[in-house]
């Protein structure tokens, strides 16, 4: 299944004025790295978590998400469960938790209360601030985000992952991982118990249910 980008992403993408997709691209980026910064759509429900969290990642996108260079490549979402809008400049993610600055995080990545940030994890940070160093690998990794101090925020060790499947917090920014889009092959008691049939990937976008 393939995900066309929504909310704020979607907005700037499709921009009325602009024809030509490369001067779509290149006017997102530039508004991207303007500052604005963040992706998707305000979240209706805030959770009872408070400020920054890792909410969802993909580690084998074949054909779920292409970045803006056409790549179907790895993703982390960020969350801002609290009530505040949180400047992200500095903080950091890693696929390694001993070594907490694999990515930094851009100036002025103002990220607001219920908002989603989408980090893409393809080791090309040529392609834009918003392109980690690292990829993701799909047989099982580890994930942290870090304070600009190197505080330990939030982690998440994840085993291997299925094709245009994603893992995420259900509802967002709660203590609850599940798979996304799993459900098709499930087999078992357990595959059922741990997937939701009518979750899909939500790259940027809350982690809901429907089509
Ligand atoms: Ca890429
Ligand atoms: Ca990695
Ligand atoms: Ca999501």
């Amino acid at each position: 299944m393939r995900i066309k980008p929504t909310g704020f992403l979607s907005r700037v993408l499709n921009s009325p004025g602009i024809s030509d997709p490369m001067a779509r691209r290149i006017w997102a980026g530039a508004v991207l790295l303007a500052g604005l910064g963040f992706t998707g759509c305000p979240s209706s429900d805030h959770p009872t978590t408070n400020g920054p969290v890792l909410n969802e990642f993909q580690a084998r996108n074949d054909s779920t998400l292409q970045d803006e260079f056409g790549d179907y490549d790895d993703w982390i979402e960020v969350f801002n469960s609290g009530p505040d809008t949180v400047d992200l400049s500095g903080y950091t993610l890693t696929d390694h938790l001993e070594i907490p600055d694999k990515y930094v995080f851009p100036d002025s990545t103002l990220l607001p209360p219920g908002a989603f940030l989408l980090i893409w994890a393809d080791g090309e940070p040529e392609e834009g601030p918003l392109h980690a160093s690292f990829r993701l690998r799909a047989d099982g990794e580890e994930l942290g985000l870090f304070t600009p101090d190197l505080t330990p925020l939030d982690q998440h060790v994840f085993r291997a992952q299925g094709t245009d499947m994603s893992e995420g917090r259900y509802p967002d920014g709660e203590d609850n991982w599940i798979a996304f889009g799993a459900c098709d092959s499930c087999r078992t008691a357990e595959c059922s118990s741990n997937c939701r049939d009518y979750l899909h990937p939500t790259p940027g976008a809350p982690n809901r249910g429907g089509p």
